[in-house]
């Protein structure tokens, strides 16, 4: 579409009169990029992408993501101009209680905003994640009469987010699978925070994204025309790389007294406002948008309107003709899961005795074969972490339609990227390392857990029992660590039917993350208590796996390897002792207290917990009274029985301690 210069360069001031008000109305919040980024702003929003604000869920809309979510005034105002649901009272309330128009921008929080961004280069690996899930959706449900997917992923970051390592990562990964839909815009404006830029880098970001595999332009970011050339080559190369522009631009624009340097990040500039509105031509009116940028943008949404009706006309087409894959596109979006998941799983042999990451593996294979979208992936460990999906293919350049992701040793990436294709809402994406990696990846899993995304994370080598590789690779404190995010599951079977109870978990929640902690050594199937009592018991967080002969004087909790142990004890110890298998707090800290008191009753104070790992987590269940067996300490190099056995995990110390208690 033709540009015009003279419309948008006047959105283009408007934007940053919103931007200036807002942020001085909050006396909070970030001028410069939304500033120094208008003109980039008035190309994206004003000519260049393609959406429908009527319908922000439009299955083939280009992603938009403010990767630089500190700049959220910039997203605010171009979906305000640009007719979202999103009124300029919101805009009026910038940073206030539920408004929707939050100090970062939150996915679910306002119409157009793709991911919860401003934690810096997560939004870098959302969009690249957000790529790979639109080159699978093009590959699985195109066909050559229908091109209903061929959008575009657009991600806007600052020298903040590239410096980050997050970022690296997932770049380097979108260089090497040619992720030609990717559209990152560097806004360069040489400054972060704290200084100049140049105190904190030197490198040639341009060299570093070319050495990745990208094509790479520099325009100057002021210049709508030069930006839209590039944009609009970067949308049709045919190099098949992904598209690195960098924009060269001045930080809060419109503020000559801390324009260009680092006093414009934030919101410092807003003492000079007044005169800066003035000086750029803005009237005295706050929160001024002039008629004739109004009547710019509603004729565009009217393009945009017949944009989109010529899509539904394919859409339509591609429907009656494809209805099976209609069929799996319906399942992905509204996030449904069969409801007898657990029924495809087969039942293992009670006398086997087995790892639950080789559990989970054999459990995946149903469970993906009755969920087509289900996509999995391992950093560089499939072959310890065992969640490959047999005749799944892998997912590489030539072949999109994979459903195993290698990500590279690069566990932060993955599970941004694992957000990206959440965000992108068709395909429900897993990812596996060892346990105790969570700690590389927990600023991504903190963000698919606020911004309630269904990930599963398929993470095994739990606990002390990794043995060989030492401490460096022994989670003590990881699962307990992990028990504090809010809105995350973290499930830690006791055996292979547990872990079937676990994935059937982790697959059925729509609303946040789950992780399974999975064991690398072997555990019995513990077959005293029927394979669907385990298995429904992990659905709900917490259960009685053996109910006490006679009155009960003592409760033995346990969850993953130890709860084997606590079955033992309880053996030893006789009438009165109840053990309760207690795989995820989370699910059951949400049943009804009626089901939380059954299982855990309030008169029976003698408790006992084990679990290989820290003990601070236990004592919402045990109560001060009680004692907690775990390990308050990193743990040893040596085979994983005998370090077991070194740090006291076993039937014994539970038994000692239930004497202890008098
Ligand atoms: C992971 C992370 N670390 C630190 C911050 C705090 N922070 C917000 S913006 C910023 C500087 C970013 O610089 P740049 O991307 O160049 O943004 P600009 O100054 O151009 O707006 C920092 C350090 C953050 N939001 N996220």
């Amino acid at each position: 579409m033709k540009l015009n210069t003279e419309i948008l360069s006047k959105a283009a001031t408007e934007a940053r009169g919103l931007a200036m008000d807002a942020v001085q109305a909050a006396n909070s919040g970030h001028l410069g990029l939304p500033l120094g980024d208008a003109e980039i702003g008035a190309v994206l929003f004003g000519n260049a992408l393609r959406f429908n604000p009527d319908d922000p869920h439009w299955i083939n809309r280009d992603r938009f993501v403010l990767s630089a979510g500190h700049g959220s005034m910039f997203l605010y105002s171009w979906l305000h101009l640009s007719g979202f649901d999103l009124p300029l009272d919101e805009i009026k309330r910038f940073r206030q209680l539920h408004s929707k128009t939050p100090g970062h921008p939150e996915f679910g929080e306002t119409p157009g905003v793709e991911a919860t961004t401003g934690p810096l280069g997560q939004g870098v690996g959302n969009a690249v994640g957000m790529a790979v899930a639109a080159k699978m959706c093009e590959a699985r449900f195109n066909t050559s009469d229908h091109r209903i997917f061929d959008h575009k992923i657009v991600c806007l970051a600052g020298d903040g987010c590239l410096q980050e390592g997050v970022a690296a990562e997932a770049a380097a990964f979108a260089g090497h699978q040619r992720l030609d839909n990717l559209i990152l815009i560097y806004d360069s404006n040489n400054v972060t925070l704290d200084a100049m830029a140049k105190v904190t880098q030197s490198e040639d970001t341009a060299e570093r994204f070319c050495a990745y595999g990208f094509d790479v332009a520099i325009v100057d970011g002021h210049n709508m025309t030069e930006f839209l050339a590039a944009f609009d080559k970067a949308k049709n190369a045919a190099s098949g790389k992904a598209q690195f522009i960098v924009a060269k631009t001045l930080i809060g624009k419109g503020i000559p007294e801390v324009a260009g340097t680092n006093k414009a990040h934030g919101e410092a500039g807003v003492k000079f406002v007044d005169a800066a509105r003035k000086a750029i031509g803005l009237p005295d009116e706050k929160f001024y948008v002039s008629k004739d940028v109004r009547a710019y943008f509603a004729e565009r949404k009217e393009t945009h309107k017949k944009e989109y009706s010529a899509w539904q006309e394919v859409f339509k087409g591609w429907r009656a003709a494809n209805p099976e894959l209609a069929n799996t596109l319906d399942q992905g979006l509204s996030r449904s899961v069969p409801t007898d998941l657990l029924s495809k799983i087969p039942a293992f042999d009670p006398a086997t005795k087995i790892a639950t990451r080789k559990a989970g593996s054999e459990v995946l294979q149903p469970i993906a074969e009755e969920m087509p979208l289900l996509v999995s992936g391992s950093a560089d460990l499939h072959g310890s972490t065992l969640n490959y999906i047999k005749g799944g293919d892998d997912f590489t350049p030539e072949h999109r339609a994979g459903r195993n992701i290698h990500f590279g040793i690069r566990e932060h990436a993955m599970c941004a990227l694992l957000n990206g294709i959440a965000y992108h809402g068709i395909f429900r994406p897993s990812g596996a390392t060892f346990l105790v990696f969570a700690d590389y990846c927990r600023p991504s899993i903190r963000l698919a857990a606020l911004a309630r995304l269904p990930v599963v994370y398929i993470f095994t080598h739990d606990s002390i029992g990794v043995g060989e590789d030492g401490p460096t690779h022994e989670p003590v404190e990881t699962v307990s660590g992990l028990r504090l995010v809010p809105n995350l599951d973290v499930i830690r079977p006791a055996d292979p039917e547990e872990t079937a109870g676990a994935f059937a978990a982790a697959m059925e929640r729509t609303d946040g993350p789950t992780l399974l902690a999975l064991t690398r050594q072997a555990l019995p199937n513990l077959s005293e208590a029927p394979a669907e009592i385990r298995r429904q018991g992990v659905l709900r967080g917490g259960y009685v796996f053996r109910k006490e002969d006679g009155n009960l004087k003592v409760i033995l909790l346990a969850t993953g390897s130890e709860l084997q142990h606590a079955l033992a004890a309880a053996k030893q110890l006789g009438a009165g002792v109840r053990v309760v298998s207690m795989p995820c707090f989370q699910r059951f800290d949400r049943q009804p207290e009626s089901y939380r008191n059954q299982v855990l009753p309030p008169e029976c104070l003698k408790r006992v917990s084990i679990e290989a790992g820290t003990t601070p987590s236990w004592y919402k269940y045990i109560g001060l009274n009680g004692r907690a067996i775990g390990i308050d300490r990193f743990g040893l190099s040596a085979p994983g029985g005998e370090v077991m056995k070194a740090l006291g995990i076993g039937a014994e110390r539970v038994v000692e301690a239930v004497q202890g208690l008098g």
